[in-house]
């Protein structure tokens, strides 16, 4: 039974007022759709490394750049990462990125769905500069998506949370690995929750943020509805040095569809988090997200109040 309790989620997020700040139609060549990024602060710069969908409807990612991550976008003229022929996994384009540092490695750490014949499958890619990229292949079997590795080895091992689909449950799991090559400790993180607003999907948002209280998750949670899927934003709170265990998890969604730029698009009623940039002087959190399947558009919070307000919610 839901526990209600005083303090409203409704007021953690706010738009930006300059949405969508990236659309198709201003895009440097033929798009249908800009949405779903990754985001990560690189030489004093926001990079959004965008998916786009060609008028063939596959995908590839392309590089967005601002100083202040919110104004003037340098988008670059040609993609970062096409599908590669040479890699039968991409044969249906690449999709829905998410990027982290990886401080013991030196490299960024590039996650992201690559559409293969036999469903979708996360890919890892490593990269030392954001410019070139080394493909490292499919992590896990199909049916997997929403994929992030934590930016730091917890107990000498890399942890990436992910989100296949067995038996058509899509819950949200968490699997841990020596060497980025063999993957085990596979366990449910968050699961759908039967009746809820996140009763019939979920997966991890923007890659899993370090705070003192633990690692923040911004997750989607999808209901079906006569009308369609709708996607809206919740929040978990996992241990911090045993990030399997959830601590809290909040009863309701934090953030989803309202302005029209949310509701009118290719797929309507989707907010689509997959990139975060946190800047730990003004506290301020932007959160990067596809809105619609058509075009990507910020929503800034205060990270120590999005933490407050997980504290006060039940435990998980
Ligand atoms: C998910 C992913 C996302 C997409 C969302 C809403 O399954 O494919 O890329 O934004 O559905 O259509």
């Amino acid at each position: 039974m839901v526990q209600y309790n005083h303090s409203s989620p409704a007021n953690i997020f706010e738009r930006y007022q300059g949405n969508p700040i990236l659309v198709p139609d201003r895009w440097p060549y033929p798009a249908n759709a800009t949405f779903n990024p990754a985001a990560v602060r690189h030489k004093g710069e926001t990079y959004l490394l965008v998916r786009v969908e060609d008028l063939c409807g596959f995908s590839h990612l392309t590089f967005a750049r601002s100083r202040d991550g919110m104004t003037n976008w340098q988008v670059d003229e040609k993609p970062a990462i096409v599908p590669d022929a040479d890699f039968d996994e991409e044969k249906w384009g690449i999709e829905d990125p998410r990027i982290v540092w990886l401080e013991d490695k030196k490299r960024f750490a590039l996650t992201y769905v690559s559409f293969s014949k036999d469903g979708p499958v996360v890919s890892l890619a490593l990269s030392k500069d954001l410019k070139k990229f080394e493909r490292h292949g499919p992590m896990l079997p199909p049916e997997d998506k929403d994929a992030s590795l934590f930016p730091r080895l917890i107990d000498g091992n890399y942890t990436l949370i992910h989100r296949p689909i067995i038996r058509g449950e899509a819950h949200i799991w968490i699997s841990r690995s020596p060497d980025l090559e063999y993957w085990g400790h596979h366990r449910v993180l968050l699961p759908v929750r039967p009746g809820w607003w996140d009763s019939s999907r979920v997966g991890l948002g923007p890659p899993p943020i370090e705070t003192d209280e633990g690692w923040l998750i911004i997750y989607h949670g999808v209901r079906q509805t006569a009308s369609g899927s709708l996607y809206r934003v919740g929040l978990a709170l996992l241990d911090l040095e045993k990030p399997w265990i959830t601590r809290k998890r909040c009863d309701q969604w934090v953030f989803g569809p309202r302005e029209s730029y949310e509701r009118v698009g290719d797929v309507p009623g989707v907010t689509f988090p997959t990139g975060a940039v946190h800047d730990p002087e003004t506290d301020q959190l932007m959160m990067y997200y596809g809105a619609a399947d058509s075009c990507v558009c910020l929503a800034t919070a205060r990270l120590s109040d999005i933490v407050d307000f997980l504290l006060a919610s039940n435990d998980a």
